[in-house]
């Protein structure tokens, strides 16, 4: 069987690297992509990386990751705080999920402590910046293989 996981990354992270480093980092988004296939070809994961600024896109690909992948990462970002779409499809799962954050999201602003999908997910990474993906790929490869 292959271990498929879909990375998915809501609105404005094609933005990464562009501002506020001191919250996000410092890499882009293609760089967390690369590292994630690096880190997926270490532990045997085969990576499906995608980033939508569409709440709908994002609904869509998490339902074709129940179909076709054995685990989810997502950083819904701003979509985290708002969307009822986004646990719904979730809740649909039944592959392990995990919601990642690049930064600690309950340091910050109170709008931002109020996560909709978090019902949703097997587990949350958060505040770790572009290493929160590769904890999320380690837990999912420790579930997928026990
Ligand atoms: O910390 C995270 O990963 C967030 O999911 C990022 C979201 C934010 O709305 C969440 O509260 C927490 C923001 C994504 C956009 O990030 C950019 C960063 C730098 C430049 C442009 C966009």
């Amino acid at each position: 069987m292959s271990n498929l996981i879909y990375i998915l990354n809501g609105p404005n992270l094609n933005k990464l690297g562009t501002r506020e480093p001191e919250i996000y980092g410092s890499q882009n988004l293609e760089d967390i992509k690369n590292a994630c296939k690096n880190l997926g070809d270490k532990l045997g994961l085969e990576i499906e990386f995608r980033q939508s600024n569409q709440e709908g896109e994002l609904v869509d690909w998490i339902q074709e990751a129940g179909e076709k992948a054995q685990g989810l990462v997502l950083n819904a970002a701003a979509y985290t705080h708002t969307s009822v779409a986004l646990l719904d499809a979730l809740k649909t799962l039944s592959i392990p999920s995990v919601e990642v954050h690049l930064s600690n999201v309950h340091q910050r602003e109170d709008f931002r402590h109020k996560s909709y999908i978090s019902p949703g997910v097997t587990g949350i990474i958060a505040g770790f910046g572009a290493a929160s993906y590769d904890l999320a790929l380690h837990a999912l490869a420790n579930i997928i293989k026990s």
